[in-house]
C-alpha cells in the first residue's frame, strides 16, 4: 500500500494519478480508512510530526522534493531507505532559472534598467559570454544540467563539489582546500548545493569578498538551493557596500520571506518565491509509480539518500 502525506500541494490530484498509474495497487491518503501497518511506501512533502506513526511495515520513504534536508530533521524519521526526486523535467526547470539569471546579470540588466528609469543614454558594452566566469557550487544532478546548458552559450565555467568531478568544458574544484581558488575566478556564483551541516551558511560575507571583481555590476550570487545556505544579513551588507553587485535569490532563511526583510527593498536583489523548479505531477507520478512497481518486483531503489552525507 502507498500512503500520501503531502502538505502545501494538491494531494488529492497526486493520489488520483498515482492510483490510476499503479492500479490495482492500493493508494491511500490521510483520513482514509486503512491499517497503517500495511503501508509499504509513504510519499511525503513537508510531513507533519505524526506522519510516520504506526507505519511498522514501511519499505521506503519517497520524497516529492529533490532536497531532503527538512525530511532528515524529522524527529520520528523511520530507519528505511529514502528516495529523492531526480527527474529530467525538474532539471530542465532549474536550468531555465539558472540560465535566465546568469544571462540577465551577464548582460548588465541592473545597470540598463537603472539607465532607462533615469532616461539616460549611456553605452556600455557587456563582455562576451566567454569573458564571464560562472562558478557552480554543487555538481550533482542539477549542477551538471545547468553546466551543460550554460556551456553552449559560451560562458567560462567552473564547478565546486565535495569530491572531484570532471565535465568537459568545466574546470573542476573540490573540497574546502580548493574553495578559495574556485571563488577567485568566479564572477557569477550559482548555488546548487544540498543543505547539510557542512554547507549551511556558505553564502556569507567572507565568501563574497573572495569572488572575482571583473564583471561590471558584479560579482553576483544566484541561490536556487536552500535559504539555510545564505546569511541574509551578510547579503544585505554586501549589496549595500558593493562587495556584491547583485543577488538573485529564490530561497530564504525564513519562507515566506518576512514582510520586514530589508531584501525586498534592495534594487539589485532579485527575489522569487521558491519557484525555481517544481516537481511536476505528470513526471513525478511516472517516476514514483515506476519505482514502486520495480521495487515490488524485486529491483533496487534508485536515488537513495545517503544519511551519513546528508544528501
Ligand atoms: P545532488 O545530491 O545531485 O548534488 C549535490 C552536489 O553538491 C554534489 O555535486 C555534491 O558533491 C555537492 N556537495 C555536497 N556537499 C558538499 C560540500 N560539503 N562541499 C562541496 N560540495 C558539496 O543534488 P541536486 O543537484 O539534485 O539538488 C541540489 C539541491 O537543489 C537540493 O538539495 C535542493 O535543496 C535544491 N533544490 C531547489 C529547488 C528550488 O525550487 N529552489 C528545486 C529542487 C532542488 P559530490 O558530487 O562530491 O557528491
Ligand atoms: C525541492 C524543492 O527540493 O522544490 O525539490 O525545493
Amino acid at each position: 500500500m502507498l500512503l500520501l502525506h503531502l502538505s502545501d500541494v494538491d494531494e488529492a490530484s497526486w493520489a488520483d494519478k498515482l492510483a490510476a498509474a499503479l492500479a490495482p495497487y492500493p493508494v491511500v491518503r490521510r483520513g482514509d480508512a486503512f491499517d497503517p501497518a500495511e503501508v509499504h511506501y509513504v510519499f511525503v512533502w513537508k510531513p507533519k510530526p505524526e506522519a510516520f506513526d504506526g507505519l511498522t511495515g514501511l519499505k521506503a520513504i519517497l520524497s516529492l522534493g529533490a532536497g531532503v534536508d527538512a525530511l532528515l530533521k524529522h524527529p520520528k524519521l523511520p530507519d528505511v531507505p529514502m528516495v529523492r526526486f531526480v527527474d529530467t523535467d525538474l532539471s530542465q526547470r532549474m536550468s531555465d532559472y539558472v540560465v535566465a539569471q546568469v544571462t540577465m546579470h551577464h548582460r548588465l540588466y541592473t545597470r540598463f534598467r537603472a539607465d532607462q528609469k533615469a532616461r539616460r543614454w549611456s553605452q556600455l558594452y557587456p563582455p562576451a559570454a566567454s569573458e564571464t566566469s560562472v562558478g557552480i557550487m554543487g555538481m550533482g544532478v542539477l549542477g551538471q544540467d545547468a553546466a551543460k546548458r550554460l556551456l553552449p552559450l559560451g560562458f567560462t565555467l567552473r564547478s565546486w563539489s565535495r569530491t572531484p568531478k570532471s565535465l568537459e568544458g568545466v574546470e573542476g574544484f573540490a573540497g574546502d582546500a580548493q574553495f578559495d581558488a574556485f571563488l577567485r575566478g568566479t564572477d557569477i556564483l550559482v548555488n546548487l548545493l544540498p543543505l547539510t551541516p557542512e554547507t549551511t551558511g556558505v553564502l556569507n560575507y567572507e565568501t563574497f569578498g573572495k569572488l572575482r571583481r571583473k564583471l561590471d555590476g558584479g560579482p553576483v550570487i544566484v541561490n536556487a538551493a536552500r535559504g539555510g545556505h545564505q546569511k541574509e544579513a551578510d547579503i544585505v551588507r554586501a549589496l549595500e557596500d558593493g562587495t556584491l553587485g547583485a543577488a538573485s535569490l529564490d530561497v530564504f532563511e525564513t519562507e515566506p520571506l518576512p514582510q520586514d526583510s530589508p531584501l525586498w527593498d534592495i534594487e539589485n536583489c532579485y527575489i522569487t518565491p521558491h519557484i525555481a523548479a517544481i516537481s511536476d505531477e505528470k513526471s513525478g507520478v511516472s517516476y514514483y509509480a515506476g519505482i514502486i512497481r520495480d521495487h515490488e518486483a524485486g529491483k533496487p531503489l534508485p536515488n537513495v539518500v545517503d544519511r551519513q552525507r546528508g544528501y
